[in-house]
């Protein structure tokens, strides 16, 4: 494998150990009103990491102050979070699931029985479960571990550890035919997959909209990145018998009158989850804001193709952080996230830049979001 960052893989593998381990019974699904499994909270550590507070530091002594978006999602962001993905008005989760739905046997028709499904930033199962729940119907009902399922294994990657266990637990009670392979690791860094047998194809799984999060060069860095984790050493040892795909997921409604109140909803869950940035720095890394005087902004950029979050200070003050100053003039902003739409042909570029080519794709009626199968 080659990796464009000198620095070790920062992984860690976690065996399944699918008998014995504690079993939960409370890893209930949450459902929307009409039925979908929706996204759940993810437990998180208690303390803002010592590299997340100088990232916070850096981003706010910046001349244009930004925090990072992988800050919103502790305990409480997590749990705001999940509300956001129940509003009306918050359109993308629930329209990714349906697409999921009605998409999952088409894709899996696509692998032979005994696959691999990897996927990045995992922090619950259920959208992977659409996937891990198809049978073959062209397999051979052959006596596999996981019944006459698509999927044999199961590697879901994410930084949360214990967000991975829980995972690994309910899927243990669930799908006990499933060998589950939770990495903890960061997906922006090289990952080394762990070693597996006789698995007959490996699918990379990115789903969430989680690339529209990042800048379009990392975007394409990642995606090249996952097609050398997803092709190691030796693989393929035929291409036709055991094929790589990727599933990717992405927004591609570009309009405004329905991005801003996705992201700037009247009930103030969204203002409420960027605000949480704030507060999380008061209880984890000694900062003194006071989130109630910082507005919450969302603002369509179409030159960028992106959703912008601010938080905007009503007034000038000074805040400690970690022990040092930070002046706000009154107006100053904190660039707390960007969400880029992607047109089809922007990430076909994209993707074809990473290496992969776009072998199917499928859209939801309104044309909101894709997802598209890469080789
Ligand atoms: C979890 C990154 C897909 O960008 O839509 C929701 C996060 N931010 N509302 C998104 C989010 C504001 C969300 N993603």
């Amino acid at each position: 494998m080659t990796y464009d960052d000198e620095a070790e893989p920062e992984t860690s593998v976690v065996f399944s150990g699918a008998r014995g381990a504690a079993r939960r019974a409370s890893g209930g699904q949450n459902a929307s009103p009409n039925g979908q499994v929706l996204t759940r909270p993810r437990p998180e550590a208690a303390a803002v990491s010592a590299q997340a507070a100088r990232a916070a530091l850096g981003g706010l002594t910046a001349p244009r102050k930004t925090l990072p978006p992988s800050l919103f999602y502790d305990e409480e962001g997590c749990r705001l979070f999940y509300e956001i993905t129940k509003l009306p008005e918050y359109y993308l989760t629930r329209t990714e699931f349906r697409l999921l739905e009605t998409t999952a046997p088409e894709v899996t028709s696509l692998l032979p029985a005994g696959a691999t499904l990897v996927e990045y930033g995992a922090s619950d199962e259920t959208k992977a479960e659409i996937l891990l729940r198809q049978t073959n119907p062209a397999g051979e009902p052959d006596g596999e571990p996981n019944g006459d399922s698509v999927f044999r294994s199961y590697i879901p990657i994410d930084v949360a550890a214990p967000a991975l266990r829980a995972i690994r637990d309910r899927l243990a009670d669930r799908r006990p035919g499933l060998t589950v392979i939770p990495v903890t690791a960061d997906f922006m860094r090289p990952i080394a997959l762990p070693a597996r047998r006789s698995e007959s194809a490996l699918m990379g799984f990115f789903p969430g909209s989680t690339i529209g999060n990042l800048e379009p060069g990392p975007a394409v860095a990642f995606l090249r990145r996952a097609r050398l984790t997803l092709h190691p050493e030796g693989w393929p040892r035929s291409e036709a018998a055991h094929p790589v795909r990727f599933l990717l997921g992405f927004d591609t409604c570009r309009d405004p009158a329905r991005l801003l109140p996705a992201y700037d909803d009247p009930a103030g869950v969204t203002a409420r989850f960027n605000r949480n940035l704030l507060a999380r720095l008061n209880r984890e890394a000694g900062g003194t804001f006071d989130p109630d005087d910082f507005a919450h902004r969302a603002v369509w950029n179409e030159a960028e193709s992106r959703i912008e979050m601010h938080l905007v200070s009503r007034s000038a003050r000074t805040v400690m952080l970690a022990g040092q100053k930070i002046g706000f003039a009154r107006g100053e902003t904190i660039h707390t996230e960007n969400s880029y739409k992607y047109a089809p042909e922007r990430m076909r570029a994209m993707v074809e830049a990473a290496g992969w080519s776009r072998q199917r794709a499928w859209t939801d009626p309104d044309g909101l979001f894709a997802l598209w199968l890469l080789a």
